[in-house]
């Protein structure tokens, strides 16, 4: 089995781990949807703190995954999972029932974040706020 997932992974922490290694423990292999810069852009009204390729390269060194790729547009989650043929595709419950659309091609799975930490968090702990 296949699974998937999508994420920012900004200012990688625990969190973002633990959804990983969840999301791997369901199947076989697990490949990673790193969102592009712009993309959170788009979504956010800010750029991350670490650039895509940095993500890209701190997600992709990580023992529970196996490929990444860089996730242009939120409208393509079934491109990918077709072109990866993925059968899960997992997200955080943050997400929930967003990504419903998606489940005549595979299963949808939502799991439970990791509670009191979050990027936001970190960047105003860093910024002493
Ligand atoms: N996460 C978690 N626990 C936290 C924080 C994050 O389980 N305390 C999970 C999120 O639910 C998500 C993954 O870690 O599944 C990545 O989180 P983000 O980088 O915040 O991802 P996001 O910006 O929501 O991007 O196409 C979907 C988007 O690209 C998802």
């Amino acid at each position: 089995m296949r699974v998937i997932t999508f994420g920012t992974y900004d200012v990688f922490h625990l969190g973002h781990l633990r959804l990983l290694e969840r999301a791997a423990a369901l199947g076989d292999s697990l490949v990673v949807g790193v969102s592009s810069d712009q993309l959170n852009y788009t979504k956010k009204q800010r750029y991350p703190v670490y650039d895509q390729a940095s993500r890209m390269a701190i997600v992709a060194a990580l023992r529970c995954v196996n490929d990444v790729f860089l996730e242009e547009s939120l409208e393509r989650k079934r491109e990918y999972i077709l072109a990866y043929e993925a059968d899960i595709l997992v997200m955080g419950d943050d997400w929930a029932g967003r990504f419903d659309f998606c489940s005549d091609i595979c299963r949808v799975v939502y799991l439970p974040r990791t509670p009191s930490i979050s990027t936001t968090q970190l960047i105003e702990v860093i910024r002493g706020v």
